[in-house]
This record gives structure tokens, sequence and C-alpha cells, in this order.
């Protein structure tokens, strides 16, 4: 009754915002049993609070692009939940930003971020700017534009941006060099920073390794691994790459990537060179996926997701819903075993549905693809502290990070009433923690 009307509030005061709807509605629902043991949150209105940004940011952008011609971007900045610490997630820019796709994002982070067990908040920012077939000169006139604003709300203390899709070291190097000339500070107000300027060792394979560490809890619980399994990567952008890469590592066969125009299949598996190509490809070269049928035995399929692919594991690494109901009962149908989502909300509440239903192993992206914000975290701490840990050091903590955030969902799934249930588990782990902080301090 309670999680009905509070729902409805959402979508009657944003009614175009459906992405948003659909993370609160997915989480709202997975907390009903924790109500009922806890009237306090519904008294305090935990819920009605939660769903609401703490603040939002909007703003212009203005740049000029090689031609002299002058565009104007609309950048954001929502500020979700500082319950247990700044504000912290990656800024996005991707044509289809709009508030709707930085809140569900930011409402996802808040409870990935408290998964994690470090002192983290939850946010989200981005712009509607494509960086597709830009020149660096124009992504570095785009980015200064947007710290140009962005740096009067932001601090290592405040609220703490890192990348997301469109964003990776370059953005960030652009935009930390514009933070530093505005401020005359050197300080951890961004993550995913350069190795040379306090950027951490793991921070750029963190996000695809740790989804590859989920997953591997969730197969040890029925006794299995990686070893020899078929692996479908959807994405060919930073998390896929390394997901791609743990999953070799540990003994998969990856047998795709993507990207927003077509599929590649590669029905031996990819190699290491293989996968050299690809890193050269989309992160040097700014490619398209379908370029890597002249470089290694593969099949092209414009248009196409990779879901059909007969597999025993997926990782969907590209973006949000991107995975629905017919595709997930093809992957049933071919006995998939795991699911771990390395994007944020990849799979649509149908698709998830039936994994569960299936009996597949599904690690909901708040769970799986936590490594990346996690890893920032410890890019923070090593700021504060003056210091750069070894790769061995920080993969180790990554490494148990994920292994707790597994055990702590599983447990929690248990202990409501769905034993196995991820989507509950991680939901119900997440918003604990931030709503008894939130009644902690008050009503703020
Ligand atoms: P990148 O920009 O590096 O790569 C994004 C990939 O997804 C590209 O292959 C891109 O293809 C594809 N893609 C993007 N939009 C679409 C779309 N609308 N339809 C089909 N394909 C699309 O981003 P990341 O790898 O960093 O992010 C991927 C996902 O992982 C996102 O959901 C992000 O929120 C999530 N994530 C990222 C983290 C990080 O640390 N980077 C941490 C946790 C989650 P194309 O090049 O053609 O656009
Ligand atoms: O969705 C995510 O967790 C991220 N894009 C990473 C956020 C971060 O602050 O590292």
């Amino acid at each position: 009754m309670v999680i009905e009307e509070v729902l409805e509030r959402v979508i009657s005061r944003d009614p175009g915002q459906k992405e948003f709807h659909q993370a609160v509605k997915e989480v709202l629902e997975s907390i009903e049993p924790v109500l009922q043991k806890r009237p306090e949150y519904i008294k305090a209105k935990i819920l009605d609070r939660i769903v609401e940004p703490e603040r939002q940011i909007l703003f212009r952008v203005p740049w000029m692009d090689d031609n002299g011609e002058i565009h104007v971007n609309r950048g954001m900045r929502i500020e979700f939940n500082s319950a247990i610490g700044p504000y912290k997630g990656g800024l996005r820019f991707h044509p289809s930003v709009y508030p709707g796709i930085i809140k569900f994002l930011g409402f996802e982070q808040i409870f990935k971020n408290a998964l994690t067990g470090l002192p983290i908040g939850g946010g989200k920012g981005g712009s509607d700017f494509d960086p597709k077939g830009k020149s660096d000169d124009e992504v570095m006139r785009f980015c200064q534009s947007f710290m140009s604003e962005l740096f009067r709300h932001i601090g290592e203390n405040t609220d703490v941006p890192a990348g997301d899709i469109g964003v990776g070291g370059r953005e960030i190097g652009f935009m930390f060099g514009q933070y530093k000339r505005l401020t005359n500070r050197f300080d951890s107000v961004l993550t995913g920073k350069g190795i040379n300027w306090g950027g951490s060792l793991v921070r750029p394979e963190a996000t695809g390794y740790g989804t590859v560490y989920f997953a591997q809890e969730m197969l040890k619980t029925k006794g299995d691994s990686f070893e020899g399994k078929k692996v479908a990567i959807s994405g060919s952008g930073n998390v896929a790459q390394y997901a791609a890469q743990k999953a070799m590592e540990f003994g998969a066969k990856v047998v795709s990537f993507s990207d927003s125009a077509g599929t590649i299949y590669i029905p031996d598996g990819l190699t290491l060179d293989g996968w050299n190509f690809v890193m050269d490809l989309k992160n040097n070269k700014r490619g398209r996926i379908n370029e890597c049928t002249d470089k290694m035995p593969c099949e092209y399929w414009a248009g196409q997701r990779p879901w059909k692919i007969d597999c025993d594991i997926a990782l969907p690494c590209a973006t949000q819903n991107e995975l629905n109901g017919d595709e997930a009962k093809m992957l049933i149908d071919n006995g998939v075993i795991a699911v771990a989502e390395g994007a944020n909300m990849p799979s649509t509440p149908d698709a998830a549905d039936m994994f569960v239903d299936n009996g597949v192993l599904f690690g909901p992206g708040k769970a799986a693809n936590a490594g990346g914000v996690a890893t920032s975290g410890l890019e923070m701490c090593q700021n504060h502290v003056g210091m750069a840990w070894s790769f061995e050091e920080v993969d180790k903590h990554l490494h148990n990070i994920m292994i707790n955030i597994h055990k702590n969902a599983l447990k929690a799934s248990q202990d409501y009433g769905a034993p196995g249930n991820y989507i509950v588990g991680a939901n119900i782990a997440g918003f604990v923690k931030v709503a008894d902080t939130m009644l902690d301090h008050g009503l703020i």
C-alpha cells in the first residue's frame, strides 16, 4: 500500500522519467518485507525522502567546434543521497542523457555504494553531448566548459564524480585540469584519474573484474566456475573489455562483443591478440566493432544484440534495457547458468524476473558492477593519505569487497525469505544501511 502510494507520487511528479520509475519500482517492491519488520521507516517517511534527490543541478554547456561553430549542450549533476558519505558516482556523456536517466543512475548508486562497505553517498551526472566523431580538441573544449560550471558544486568531501558511458581517462584528464586551474587545488575531486596524477591502479579494470569476481562467487554456490564456460558479453567499452580479460584469465571462452551498431560473434573464442586489437580499436582509434571482422575469425551481426548466442554465462556490459524478456527466454532455453550485470539496469524487469523464476544465478548491476565505484573509493582513500598502492594490493581489496557484497546480498536474501534472489538481497542490504543512517540524522 505505502509502496504503491510512493510510486504513484514519483510518477506523477516527473511523468516522463521512465527509467527512474523503473529503478524505483524495483527497489521499493523488493524492500516490502523490510517495511513489515521496521514500521519506523514508514513513520519517518524514509521512502518518500529516499526517492527525492537532495539536490539537482542543471546547467548550460556552450562550446565551440573545430570549425568555429557554437554548440549548446545541457549539463547536470544529481546529488541524490549523502547519508553515508559524499555524493559519489560517474558522469555520462551520451545523446540520450536527460534527468530521467541520471536520476535512475543516481538512485541505483545510493544502494550500490552502500553495498561496497565504503563511506560514499549516491550521485550521478552527465550531459547530452555526444563524444562520437569529435576531435580531441573538441572533447577538451567541451570538458573545460562542463567543468567551468560543475567545479563550484563538487569537492573531495562533497561530491566526487568519475567516468561512465562516454567518459574515460581522456575526459577525466581534461576535467581535472580545468578544475585545478579554476580552484588552485590538487585534490581527490574526481576518480579514474591518470596514474601519474593521483589515479589508482586497477581503477580502469575494476568494474569488469569485479563483475567477473561477483559471477564467480555466484557460481561457487553451485560448486561451479568459469573454467571452460562460453561467455557472451555485450558492449565493447571499459566494462566489457576488462570483464572479457578476467573471464579469459579464469579459463572461459569469450564469444562476443557488441556496440550500438551490432554484435561480433566469435565461435572459437576471443584470443589475447584479438583482445589487444579490440583495446586499441576502442580506446585509441575509437572505431566500430565491425572492424574486427578483418582481424579475427568472427561474424558481424549488424543491428543485433548477442543474446541469441548459446552460452553458459551472459555479461551485459553496454547500457540500460539492452536485454529484454524475449532475449532472456532465448538465453534460458539455451541453458544459461549465470547472468551478471556489468552495466546499470541492462535487463528489463521481465527479463530479470524470468532469470530469477527459472533458477538462473542473476547478479543485478548494483551488486555485480559495484567494483568500479568501490575502487574509486580506494582511489580516494589513497589520495587522502598521499599514497599509491600496488596493483596486487588494490586488486586484493577489490576482490574482497566483491566477495563481501555477494555474501551480504545472499544473506539478506535468506534472512528476508527469498534465498538466492540477489535482487531482493542487494536492494535490502543497501537500503537498510542508508535508511538506518537517515533515521540517525533526523529529519533532514
Ligand atoms: P563505455 O563508454 O566505455 O562503453 C559503452 C559501451 O556500451 C560501448 O560499447 C557502447 O557502444 C555501448 N553502448 C552505449 N550506449 C548504447 C546503446 N544505447 N545501445 C547499445 N550499445 C550502447 O562505457 P562503460 O563501459 O564505462 O559503461 C558501460 C555500462 O557499465 C554502463 O551501463 C555504465 O553505467 C556501467 N558501469 C560503468 C562503470 C565504470 O566504471 N565505467 C561502473 C559501473 C557500471 P557505442 O560505442 O556504439 O556507443
Ligand atoms: O555506475 C557506476 O558505478 C560508475 N559509473 C562508477 C562510479 C564511480 O564513482 O566510480
